[in-house]
Order: structure tokens, then sequence, then C-alpha cells
């Protein structure tokens, strides 16, 4: 019985009868409000699974027609987008505070409420009556998960689905435990979550199949996951893609293989700039001790680089990318940008003597 007990928004909710109706007659009034005094809504969201995944659980408990600002997965620098002023309502999803902060600094200058829901790098809170902050940079931790607490667990399959996205395989089943899903259930969800998370990467938008804000209006007819799945063409779409690529991943050369770590060069194409992040979780995920970079090679002879830690002692990859030019990330996962041609020996060693023992 996929998605069983969770028909419909309301439902879902968990609110029931009366409770229901007045809390629909509340959102309209206020949503009337909003509008008779020119009140704005913006929803700032990672384009990822976990992105994504939060703003719909957020607005099928709390639906706002809003202005929607997202883009591929690595464009994080959202924030200046928002031009927003006294009294307008921002909602911030899955993007670093601290990359973000000379903008969050501007809408709170300008009288801008702002709720931020984030498990990035995050440096000081600003302390401002007008910032609602839920930031949590646990290693096992995911916006939608913090969304998902927010909200009492109203649409925890989403939160699920999310931290799959996120490579969070151990919290993503940990908090599936009471949806009481089957393991083809949990497959499902699992699948999905990687799909959402795979449609976000890419350098451009040219590369996505599907922009990050048109997959959430695909997504946001469906409090049900499973009914997502079973019904919509942007699914299928997602499916079809990353089929295709991530066969051609398989099939890739490793350059440099060993007991702890694993170097893979890809060519710089399309599919591989978007399948390149969901490739390296996999192989993360089945030599959980080993560490892994891909590198794609750059036409001008250097390399995009992407570093994935070991599952089993997720440290090390921020440090070891910022000593190179354009390199930052988590300490899980990091990327150096452009890293130039002539220092791909200097990248390798400083690879090998981080994570080989
Ligand atoms: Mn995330």
């Amino acid at each position: 019985m996929p998605g069983a007990g969770l028909a419909g928004p309301a439902a879902a909710a968990g609110y029931a009868g009366g409770k229901s109706q007045r809390l629909s007659q509340l959102l309209a009034f206020r949503a009337g409000v909003a509008k008779s005094s020119g009140m704005k809504f913006f929803d700032v969201f990672n384009g990822d699974a976990d992105g994504i995944c939060a703003l719909h659980q957020l607005r099928l408990a709390r639906p706002q027609e809003s202005e929607l600002i997202t883009g591929v997965k690595r464009d994080i620098s959202l924030l200046k987008r928002v031009q927003a002023k006294a009294g307008d309502c921002v909602t911030v999803l899955d993007i670093s505070l601290d990359k973000n902060r000379d903008d969050l600094l501007r809408l709170l200058a300008d009288g801008v409420a702002v709720d931020y829901f984030d498990h990035h790098f995050v440096g000081e809170i600003p302390d401002s009556d007008q910032l609602q902050a839920h930031i949590d940079t646990d290693a096992d931790v995911c916006t939608s998960l913090l969304v998902n607490a927010f909200l009492n667990g109203a649409h925890l399959p989403w939160a699920v689905t999310a931290a799959f996205g996120d490579n969070l395989f151990d919290a993503a089943r940990q908090a599936a435990m009471p949806l009481g899903l089957n393991a083809a259930q949990l497959q499902q969800l699992e699948h999905l979550g990687t799909l959402i998370n795979y449609n976000g990467y890419g350098v451009t938008l040219d590369d996505l199949y599907i922009a990050p804000d048109a997959l959430y209006l695909a997504i946001r007819p469906y409090a049900d996951p499973f009914a997502f799945m079973a019904a919509s063409p942007a699914y299928a779409t997602l499916a079809e893609g990353y089929a295709a690529d991530i066969a051609q991943a398989r099939e890739l050369r490793t350059e440099v293989e060993g007991e702890s770590i694993a170097v893979i060069l890809l060519p710089d194409a399309p599919w591989t700039r978007r399948v390149s992040g969901v490739f390296g979780n996999e192989l993360a995920r089945q030599a959980p001790d080993r560490a892994h970079a891909l590198l794609t090679v750059l036409p001008d002879g250097g390399f995009r680089v992407s570093v994935r830690a070991p599952l089993n002692n997720k440290s090390g990859a921020d440090a070891l990318c910022m000593g190179f030019p354009t390199g930052g990330g988590r300490k899980a996962a990091a990327g150096i940008n452009a890293l130039p041609a002539e220092m791909y020996d200097a990248f390798i060693d400083a690879f090998r003597s981080k994570y080989e023992q």
C-alpha cells in the first residue's frame, strides 16, 4: 500500500475536521492580508533534492504563493537575487548562511522577515528579531530533516527522500521508521531522492533535464511521493536520463586505485556534469572506507575536482580542497572549481597523504 494514509495535504498534515477548516480560514485570511498590503513572499532554495523537498514540506503545511528563487545545486549565491522591502517574508532553504551573509544583513536591515533552515557552514548567526534561524551543521542532518522536525513530521516521506538525496542513507532509514515502509517502498524513496538530487548537478541550467523551479512545481501537487512517481512525466524523464548517464559513468576507467583512495577522470560533457555528483555518492557507498576524487578534464587542460571523504570517516575534504585555488566545501564533500593542469600531481599527492594510512 504505497503511501497509505498520505492522501491529501490536510490529511497528511494531521489536521482533522474543524481544525482543518480553521487552519484554511486562517491561511486564506493571511493570504488576503498579504495581498491587500502588497506584502510579498520569496522562497529561496537550493536546486537539489534537499532544497526542493524542504520547500515542498513547508508549503504543503503552509500554502503560500511566492516568488521562487533557485538554480543549479552549485549556485548557492541566491539571496543576492532577492529584491524585497520592509514587511516582506523570505524563506531560505539549504544554502550556507555564511556564503549569503551580506545579502541576509541587507534584507534584515531593510525590515524583511527571514526564516532560515540550513545545515551548511554558518559562522556567527546574526542577532535580529526578524530572523528565525533553524540551523544544525551535524553531518547526519539535512535541511529537509530540520523542516520535518519543525513541522512535527507532517510530511516525513519527503524528508526521507531528501536525506537519501543528500547521501545520508543511515539517517534516511532511521527517519523513515515511523512510516512502517517495506523494503521495496524504502528503495523507491531512495531512488526518488537520488533522481531529484541528480537533476540539480550540472554547471548551468542548460545541463539539466528540468530546471529546479520547474521540478518543484511538478512535485507541488503531490502530498504523496509514491503518487508523484506513479503519475508525473517529470519523474519518468529523470528516471530515463539518470539510467543512461549512470550506465556511462560506470564504464569510466579508474585512474588511481588503492585501498583507501580512488581517482577517476571524466570528460567534460553534459552527461558527466549531470551525473558526477551522484556517481561520486554511489562510489562512496560501495567502498565506505575509501576516499574518492572525481576529476573532470576542462577545455583548458585543468580540472574540476569533486572529493568525497570516506563515508566511515567524514572528514578532511574541505581542508584538502581549500589548499588549492578555487577550492571549498564541507568535511564530507568538497571540490575545486578549476585546478590548474600543472597542479594535478600536487593534488594527487595531497589527496594520498590526507587519506592513505
Ligand atoms: Mn542539503
